[in-house]
């Protein structure tokens, strides 16, 4: 495979027009979630690592993170086109808990909630537990998803979660995001950890 390292390469050097162009390419050959998880994952994954080591500046994380939504954005366009379509099924509610500005992860998730026709209402980043909490009173949703990238923010998704389960008992709460972990999950009282998009879909689905 020639084309695969592009998009990583071009992640990692911080590429933006180079990522959105290697990942049009891309498509000609892979699915979309396929290079989500194979490309721009492990990229970020890299870079991630590189940053904690202190082999590159936050800077550079910061144009990584940016390359990596370029490249998502033509797979969105790409998944939003085969959507579904019609009736829009059960109501979602999605979020990155206080504290926490890491969003990439929940827009991936977003986008394959939709693609399996769920109906989704993204609070976006940075989130309070009110906002939450009153999102699902407006939208009468029975299903949260937060996420949570960071060891600091965990404290941030008990919070939530703790809000939701005296405001509105019955409502399903999924969690993901780098940091956590089925232990973790059930610390923070969530009914589910889900490690991917696609098992988000699984477990939305069942609730
Ligand atoms: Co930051 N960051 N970052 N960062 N960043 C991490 C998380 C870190 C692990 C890097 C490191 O040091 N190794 C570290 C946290 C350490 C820790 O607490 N354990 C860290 C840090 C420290 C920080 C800052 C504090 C740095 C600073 O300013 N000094 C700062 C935080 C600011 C804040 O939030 N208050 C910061 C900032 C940033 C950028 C802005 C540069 C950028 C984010 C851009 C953005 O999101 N808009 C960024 C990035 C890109 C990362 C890494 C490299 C990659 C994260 C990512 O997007 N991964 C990350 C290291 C890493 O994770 N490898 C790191 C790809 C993404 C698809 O995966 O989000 O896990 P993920 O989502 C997956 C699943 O987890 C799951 O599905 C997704 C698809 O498979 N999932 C869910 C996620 N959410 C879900 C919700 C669900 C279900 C499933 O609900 C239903």
């Amino acid at each position: 495979e020639e084309e695969a390292p592009a998009v990583q390469s071009a992640i990692l050097r911080g590429l933006k027009s180079d990522a959105a162009k290697a990942a049009r390419e891309l498509l000609s050959s892979r699915e979309p979630l396929e290079i989500v998880e194979k490309e721009i994952i492990p990229a970020l994954d890299r870079v991630g690592k590189e940053y904690e080591s202190g082999d590159i500046f936050i800077s550079q994380l910061i144009q990584s993170a940016e390359a990596a939504k370029a490249a998502f954005d033509v797979l969105r366009e790409k998944m939003e086109e085969r959507g579904a379509g019609g009736l829009k099924g059960k109501k979602v509610i999605l979020a990155t808990v206080h504290g926490d500005i890491h969003d990439i992860g929940k827009n991936i998730v977003k986008v394959i909630l939709e693609n399996y026709n769920f109906d989704v209402t993204d609070l976006g980043k940075d989130v309070p537990a009110r906002a939450v909490s009153d999102a699902v009173a407006e939208t009468g949703a029975r299903i949260v998803g937060l996420s949570a990238l960071m060891t600091t923010t965990v404290a941030s998704m008990k919070e939530t979660i703790e809000l939701l389960r005296r405001e509105h008992p019955d409502v399903k709460v999924i969690v993901g995001g780098a940091v956590l972990t089925e232990k973790l999950a059930r610390r923070v009282g969530a009914d589910r950890y889900a490690k991917d998009a696609m098992e988000t879909v699984k477990h939305a689905g069942e609730l």
